[in-house]
């Protein structure tokens, strides 16, 4: 929240290029491609903003403390690790998958997912499996994982994933199917609430600006 420098955190890959249009349109742009660049802080045409890269779970926790005055999260992220002293005025409709659970081709799903039953889950969202199946009254041995879930019930350490879908190749090319949805995902625009007080004057624009580009895309 350095002075009157404002901090935007992104994580590279999917969130950095769809967020790029958004940017553009409130006249923001990225000097350097963090897919090439080592740069973790990277300048913009503006001397007083700058754009820095992050891991994806970990925008929030930049924006939480005020190292960052704004920034963009997956919602499964937000669920998942909570959203508490964050301020998020704005579905971006960018990022868009799905929260499912999957399982092997040809696994009997539906008899073991009954009320009472117990299942062995891998997944990077202890939070969100938990509460979907603890809903359906399914005990559940959660097994954390950090990536590449879906190799999980391949090799026998999971009867089932939770985890994002997009296209669903990666759970076809893995002899996987997707047998329920959890919740629909898409990224957020998550504000550090100190700086949208102390920095009204030059965040109220830029949300007001994504605001209208997101409501035209939506348009298309
Ligand atoms: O990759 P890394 O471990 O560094 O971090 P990350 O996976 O959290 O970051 P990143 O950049 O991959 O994803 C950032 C955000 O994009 C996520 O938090 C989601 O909100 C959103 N998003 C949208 C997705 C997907 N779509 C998605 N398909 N995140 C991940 N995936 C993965 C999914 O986990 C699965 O492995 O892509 C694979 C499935 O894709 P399809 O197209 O084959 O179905
Ligand atoms: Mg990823």
């Amino acid at each position: 929240m350095t002075n009157n420098i404002l901090t935007i955190a992104l994580s590279k890959g999917r969130i950095f290029d769809e967020t790029l249009p958004l940017l553009a349109s409130a006249n923001i742009t990225p000097l350097e491609n963090p897919e090439t660049s080592r740069k973790l802080i990277i300048p913009t045409n503006h001397d007083n903003i700058r754009v820095i890269i992050v891991r994806a779970s970990d925008v929030p926790v930049y924006v939480r403390y005020g190292a960052a005055d704004f920034g963009i999260a997956g919602k499964d992220v937000l669920i998942e690790h909570g959203d508490n002293g964050l301020y998020h005025p704005l579905d971006l409709k960018i990022a868009k998958c799905r929260m499912m659970v999957a399982v092997r081709k040809g696994f009997d799903y539906a008899s073991v997912s009954q009320a009472g039953s117990r299942l062995r889950i891998a997944t990077k969202y202890p939070n969100i499996a938990r509460d979907h199946f603890s809903q359906k009254g399914v005990h559940v041995d959660i097994i954390k994982l950090y990536g590449s879930m879906e190799l999980a019930p391949l090799v026998e350490l999971s009867d089932a994933i939770v985890d994002l879908v997009s296209t669903g190749n990666t759970l076809k090319a893995n002899n996987l199917e997707a047998v329920e949805h959890i919740c629909d995902i898409s990224s957020q625009l998550i504000i550090n609430k100190a700086s949208l007080k102390l920095k009204h004057l030059q965040i109220q624009p830029i949300i007001t600006n994504f605001t209208n580009a997101v409501e035209k895309n939506s348009q298309q």
